[in-house]
């Protein structure tokens, strides 16, 4: 028998940028992520450096119109291909695809008055298409992919204004969609803020005269995406009476290196920070211990009259996650082997094994994570992301067996089945990178996530053919048996 709940939403995830390529046509503006150049020389632990973005590489990037080292341009060309892999979504009998909406193809600079009715028109059919195969469209409004006009001229998200330019873009998108989408996520990430601000709120470091400045530029930017995300709730649930709307936070769970009280402490001070985001979103406050930060700190953020109530009004629906990799916290971190990943640089944790881009690999810890998701907040959990990013081989044959995915999958879900014996409700998964895509952090496409296969190398050869992998057929098995079948 299934543990997994009737109805349970199994699919797959991917991001605009990283897919689409297209990034200059129909009207389309260029965006943060057009100017993430591949670096294939970056040590695979500095997750600072693979994001980071100077304001003179920023300029360099606007420059060109080279697609071979800005891979997130040329994606995978899902922009004309749609058609054809939503019917391979559908052949592993998808419930659902995550895709997220580019703001620049609907407002290619974010001041516009009036949206650009191509890219609404490309939404559209994209929507269309996967109703006609009964995938539930699950819409990200904002991964990543800002106006960079936005950056250029308003310092990004720290001026209020963009507030409003979101919301308008929001809006447009809610009033145009309301008929094919009932599950949005206003931001993917909302917690990336600090790991790589360029990419999430358009804020450039080396603008600010010191470290203190440019972290309050960050909160203040991190209040406008709290506000934004409460105002286009709010819309939603005007617009879409049934319209489901979820946060969306990096889930990291942190574990003490031993039971030295001083270890434990740490470990629960990352594991509070790592909540900052949803609370505030589920509670519809920011929690006191942020406030003593920000006092303790002299970080002083503008909020408008109006501001918490709308954050009190105007909550989130449902939790939506990303979930890849445990984390440890010790006394002795200096002395202590690290791991990385593209979130953060840790303790490594003698337990787990790491992937092929030294990500810990831990399934366990996503029980832990829903159950600490579910007792926090009781309210519906999405894991919207998790997977792993590994280097594939095409046999002489011509397969990809790709069984230590299959293998990485199987375990995940495993967990997600005790979690929800448990009685943790937990209402879908969507797989990232469910067929390989630009990776977000390196920009690499050999960095692979997908049941798919795309025929591309990291500097953009290749024929763009698709191939399934065995993951593919394992992974249509699972969703066929509502998971009974791992
Ligand atoms: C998350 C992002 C995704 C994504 C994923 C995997 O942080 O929301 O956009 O790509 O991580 O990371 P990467 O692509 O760097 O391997």
């Amino acid at each position: 028998m299934s543990k997994f709940p009737n109805g349970f939403m199994w699919g797959g995830a991917i991001a605009a940028n990283q897919a689409e390529g297209a990034w200059n046509i129909d009207g389309k503006g260029i965006s943060v992520a057009d100017v993430a150049k591949y670096k294939p020389n970056i040590d695979k632990k500095d997750y600072v450096s693979q994001w980071h973005v100077t304001p003179e590489e920023m300029k360099e990037a606007m420059n060109t119109n080279d697609e071979i080292y800005y891979p997130k341009r040329r994606g995978i060309d899902f922009y004309h291909r749609y058609k054809d892999d939503i019917k391979l979504f559908a052949e592993m009998g998808f419930k659902t695809l995550r895709v997220s909406i580019a703001w620049t193809r609907i407002f290619p600079k974010g001041i516009e008055d009036i949206p650009n009715e191509k890219g609404l028109l490309f939404y559209e059919e994209l929507f269309k298409e996967l109703k006609k195969y009964n995938i539930e469209p699950l819409v990200t409004l904002s991964h990543y992919e800002m106006p960079l006009y936005l950056v250029e001229n308003y310092r990004g998200w720290e001026s209020r204004k963009v507030v409003d330019m979101f919301v308008k873009f929001s809006k447009v998108c809610l009033l145009r969609y309301k008929d094919l989408v009932k599950y949005w996520i206003t931001f993917n990430e909302i917690d990336s803020v600090f790991r790589h601000p360029f990419t999430t709120v358009g804020i450039l470091e080396e603008n600010y005269k010191s470290k203190r400045e440019a972290e309050e530029a960050i909160y203040q930017a991190l209040h406008h995406q709290f506000v934004a995300s409460s105002i286009t709730t709010k819309y939603a649930h005007q617009i879409i009476p049934d319209s489901k709307i979820g946060c969306m936070i990096t889930k990291t769970i942190t574990y003490p290196e031993t039971c030295n009280p001083v270890d434990v402490y740490l470990a629960q001070k990352d594991n509070r920070n790592n909540s900052f985001y949803s609370d505030v979103q589920v509670f519809g406050e920011y929690p006191k211990h942020i406030l003593k930060y920000f006092e303790k700190n002299q970080i002083n953020i503008k909020m408008l009259e109006g501001d918490l109530e709308l954050l009190k009004q105007h909550t989130v629906d449902f939790i939506s996650f990303s979930y890849y990799m445990s984390m440890v916290q010790s006394i002795n971190a200096d002395n202590r082997e690290k791991v990385g990943g593209n979130l953060l640089t840790g303790v490594k944790n003698p337990y787990l094994e790491t992937s092929d881009w030294g990500w810990q690999i831990d399934p366990v810890g996503l029980k832990i994570s829903l159950i600490d998701l579910y007792d926090r907040y009781h309210l519906p959990l999405w894991i919207v992301e998790n997977g792993i990013g590994a280097i594939d081989k095409i046999e002489d044959d011509g397969t990809i067996q790709d069984d230590y995915r299959i293998d990485y999958f199987r375990k995940h879900f495993e967990q997600i089945s005790e979690a929800i014996e448990e009685g943790v409700e937990c209402i879908g998964y969507t797989s990232w990178g469910c067929i390989d895509i630009i990776s977000a952090s390196t920009s690499q496409i050999s960095k692979r996530y997908g049941f798919i296969y795309v025929d591309l190398d990291d500097l953009g050869n290749g024929t763009y053919n698709r191939i399934k992998k065995k993951s593919f057929y394992w992974y249509k098995k699972v969703i066929e048996s509502n998971g009974n079948l791992l």
